[in-house]
């Protein structure tokens, strides 16, 4: 039987949501601590996880108020390993299936979000670089898609893998946020690139995500979108002055 778990977690941050997505698919009752980023608990280093970073997880241990960890407790960090905890937990909650094709499968598309999806949208979504790069990789990762259904038929760590990136550069772009200049239609001109013709079994896969319980449970929409609102108008008075 599993034990208690406390996650630490923050609703703007795609890896935490990995998470979460994950505890959702396993129907796992925890404790959840919404973590500030811009004003992380003076406990937060010391006690939980030493880099500071969402998400994390105290696992077994007493049962002690989320804001005091327990020493007792085992800490463990990086959404992928987490989201693979969880299924290492729950074996029922098909997270990672049992078959070994699908699963080494499963961890391939994993693979490509972690080496092409996620680089692309930090490099044109920050940055605001080059949007090919961010078309090239999410033409690769549909490239690895069955003709209908998610990433290996059955829902799994593939999805939730991809699935915080593409929600929130869908929600940035529509709403012009980005390392770009405001104002000039930049975000959107993007997405149209990514709702082309030939992303339309992306697009497709995209709305299978957001129809899942697991997924739409744990996007919180508004609250994204009024943190990336402050995060974007930082950085561009950063980059291009106020
Ligand atoms: N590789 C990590 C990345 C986690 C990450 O970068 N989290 C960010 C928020 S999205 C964070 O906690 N940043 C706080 C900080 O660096 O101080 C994972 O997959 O869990």
């Amino acid at each position: 039987m599993s034990q208690q778990i406390t996650l630490y977690t923050a609703k703007i941050c795609p890896y935490a949501h990995r998470a979460e997505i994950a505890l959702a698919e396993a129907k796992v009752e925890y404790t959840r601590f919404e973590i500030d980023l811009r004003n992380k608990p003076d406990w937060y280093v010391p006690k939980v996880n030493p880099v500071g970073k969402v998400p994390a997880i105290a696992y077994g241990g007493p049962t002690v108020p989320a804001d005091q960890p327990s020493p007792e407790s085992t800490k463990l960090v990086e959404s992928l390993v987490l989201v693979e905890f969880i299924a290492d937990l729950f074996p029922e909650s098909g997270i990672l299936p049992k078959d070994p094709v699908l699963r080494a499968k499963a961890r391939l598309f994993v693979d490509a979000v972690s080496n092409k999806v996620s680089p692309a949208q930090a490099a044109v979504l920050i940055r605001g670089e080059d949007p090919e790069q961010l078309v090239q990789a999410y033409e690769a990762v549909q490239a690895l898609l069955p003709p209908q259904g998610f990433a290996i038929g059955e829902f799994s760590a593939a999805d939730i893998a991809i699935a915080p990136f593409l929600a929130r550069i869908e929600l940035n772009l529509a709403n012009d946020l980005g390392g770009f200049p405001a104002d000039q239609g930049e975000g959107p001109k993007i997405l149209e690139l990514l709702r082309a013709p030939k992303l339309a079994r992306l697009q497709q896969y995209f709305k299978d995500i957001q129809a899942r319980p697991s997924f739409a449970t744990t996007f919180d929409k508004e609250h994204v979108l009024a943190s990336s609102k402050r995060r974007f108008a930082e950085l561009r008075a950063k980059k291009y002055g106020a």
